[in-house]
């Protein structure tokens, strides 16, 4: 091949978000919008050259065109290597495998996760360091310094004569093996199958036997729902082929470029028709476990048989247990950590179980040191995100795992009554008390009227600070005192970086809070998300309706940030 110098110029508004660039489609493949990206993320890593990196995505509308599109900017750029998934496939917990278990220099995930797929919906990039894990600020920062003064790109093309910016396939990215090609330096592509890294990894960390053995109880079924997305090729082979579960344990098992049409993203409202299979009031054969996985097979739902597990109690439950049930976790568990919003379910397990507790901002690149520094071997956030120390992002798999495993251990006995996914759950709110929580999600809101109401809201927390008195403060109206009013600001404790303006808080002297924070994922508008938690330590009270428990606080939080008024919503787009 021969390297091109293609002429450029810099696009405003390639800022990297919560997880990584995304936009709408449309934009992505507009002239030069990727290539310029991806050519100012070379640019900003000086020892790039010679150094082997991973590629892959979600399989989503644009994967396989975009993928050309970097290995020829890769090969421009003097890249010695590039690992791809078979077909440009791979899972963002499985890129992250890859990228460790090959020492390799970093890697590239093609994604929007759970925004949905297609020409008119969205597209995403995003780059993992070393470690396996989302480039930290510092190196995204850099990345946006140079989409500002960009000028150049570096293509690799067959020839002199041919086109360097269209998307004509250069390389063959569906048959697994290496690929050399000669030009000024030399380039290597090899395509691996994009479930062995990973699973030879979660093979290390259950006892599949166990498992096996679950699955072949009569009295247990299992319905894992792909939406469509990445994991259902990894689902199919991982829990039918490997762990013996009967043919009908994966729904929409398909991998489709547009997902189907749907929201792949694993909640009670998008995942909707496994929640509805797996509730015995309207279904007679309801599976005694119920999950999924999103977009780029980073996130999870847990169900039971008609209940719910929230992903604050799911972690919980998963650190709680971990050391006696999962044996990658056997005697090494000396920490756990949650995103802000997370409700605080995991500190009471840590608390009781002497273990290092910490509290992050959204978004999984602030475990990372956490995890590298061996201070947290366990992580989760709010938002259906669980993971560990295994790989440096959140992980679907893994999370379902872990509590097929759980629920392997506390049924070894084939001859005893089943022990269910919802009695673990509320032995465990019965031991450590129940943190009920809910998020409302405004999405497409104007960016204007979003930004007056977090500013309004940071005026409250302005006037309650001032006249806090004893260290409690009163909202006028409101017969509940607060012990904090802030904007969240976080300092790694490994480096000392610290992240700033995260999310306002709002906690109240009862442990509740309200916490307001505007999304960093969304590709149009705004998304305003409002979460609301109330520990409940009375058994009584624990088996109320989330929603009627936190009534009186979600009362709260929409008239103290007049959210209506500013917005003109009277109702979250999604409540989980
Ligand atoms: C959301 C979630 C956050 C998660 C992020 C990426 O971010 O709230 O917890 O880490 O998505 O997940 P935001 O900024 O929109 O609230 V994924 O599966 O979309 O990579
Ligand atoms: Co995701």
């Amino acid at each position: 091949f021969v390297v091109k110098s293609v002429e450029t110029k810099p696009i405003e508004g390639q800022k990297t978000g919560t997880s990584g660039l995304r936009k709408k489609t449309k934009l992505f493949t507009s002239e030069n919008y990727l290539a310029n990206w991806v050519q100012s993320l070379f640019n900003s890593l000086d020892d790039l050259e010679g150094k082997t990196i991973a590629l892959g995505g979600d399989g989503r509308y644009f994967n396989k065109e975009a993928i050309q599109i970097i290995l020829r900017l890769a090969a421009g750029n003097g890249v010695a290597k590039v690992i791809i998934g078979q077909s440009g496939i791979m899972c963002t917990p499985g890129l992250s495998a890859v990228i460790r278990k090959r020492g390799l220099y970093g890697g590239i995930i093609l994604t929007a996760s759970h925004n949905p797929a297609g020409p008119e919906e969205d597209f995403g990039i995003k780059y993992n360091v070393s470690n396996g894990g989302p480039a930290p600020e510092s190196v995204t920062e850099k990345i946006l310094e140079q989409t500002l003064q960009i000028s150049e790109l570096k293509m690799a093309s067959a020839s002199e004569t041919d086109s360097t910016t269209d998307c004509v396939s250069m390389f063959d990215i569906d048959k697994i093996g290496v690929s050399k090609f000669s030009g000024p330096k030399e380039f290597e592509v090899e395509v691996i199958d994009s479930t062995q890294d990973y699973f030879e990894l979660l093979k290390t960390m259950f006892d599949f036997e166990s498992i096996q053995k679950l699955f072949a109880r009569e009295d247990f079924t299992f319905l894992f729902d792909a939406m469509n997305a990445v994991t259902g090729p990894y689902a199919r082979k991982l829990f039918i082929e490997i762990l013996g579960a009967p043919e009908n344990s994966v729904m929409r098992g398909t991998c489709l470029e547009d997902f189907g049409g749907g929201h792949p993203d694993p909640n009670l409202t998008y995942a909707a028709e496994l929640v509805k299979k797996c509730d015995p009031a309207q279904n007679d054969s309801a599976p005694d476990m119920g999950a999924a996985s999103d977009g780029d097979g980073d996130r999870n739902m847990i169900l039971g048989k008609g209940f719910f597990v929230t992903p604050n109690d799911s972690l919980a439950v998963i650190v709680s247990l971990a050391s006696e049930c999962i044996p990658y976790f056997k005697g090494r568990i000396t920490g756990a950590a949650r995103s802000m919003p997370t409700a605080g379910a995991v500190d009471k397990v840590a608390e009781k179980l002497g273990l290092e507790c910490f509290e992050t901002p959204t978004g999984w690149k602030y475990f990372g040191n956490l995890l590298d520094a061996g201070r947290a071997q366990i992580c989760g956030e709010e938002s259906f995100g669980t993971g560990a120390d295994h790989v440096r992002e959140k992980d679907g798999l893994f999370a379902i795992l872990c509590w097929l495993q759980i629920l392997a251990v506390k049924n070894a006995d084939a001859s005893a009554p089943l022990v269910s996914v919802e009695s673990i759950v509320k032995d465990h709110w019965a031991t450590y008390g129940r943190n009920f929580f809910s998020r409302y999600d405004y999405e497409g809101v104007e960016t204007d009227a979003a930004a007056k109401m977090m500013g309004h809201l940071a005026e409250v927390q302005d006037g309650l600070n001032k006249n806090a008195v004893d260290g409690l403060m009163k909202l006028d109206n409101f017969g509940v005192k607060l012990t904090t009013a802030t904007n969240f600001s976080y300092t790694d404790p490994i480096d000392g970086s610290v992240a700033q303006k995260q999310g306002l808080m709002f906690a109240f002297e009862d442990s509740s809070r309200i916490i307001f924070r505007l999304s960093g994922t969304g590709s149009s508008g705004a998304t305003i998300r409002m979460y609301i938690e109330k520990y409940e330590s009375d058994p009584e009270k624990q088996l109320l309706d989330a929603q009627v428990a936190l009534k009186e606080y979600i009362d709260l939080a929409l008239q103290v940030s007049n959210l209506k008024g500013f917005t003109g919503r009277e109702k979250p787009t999604v409540i989980t």
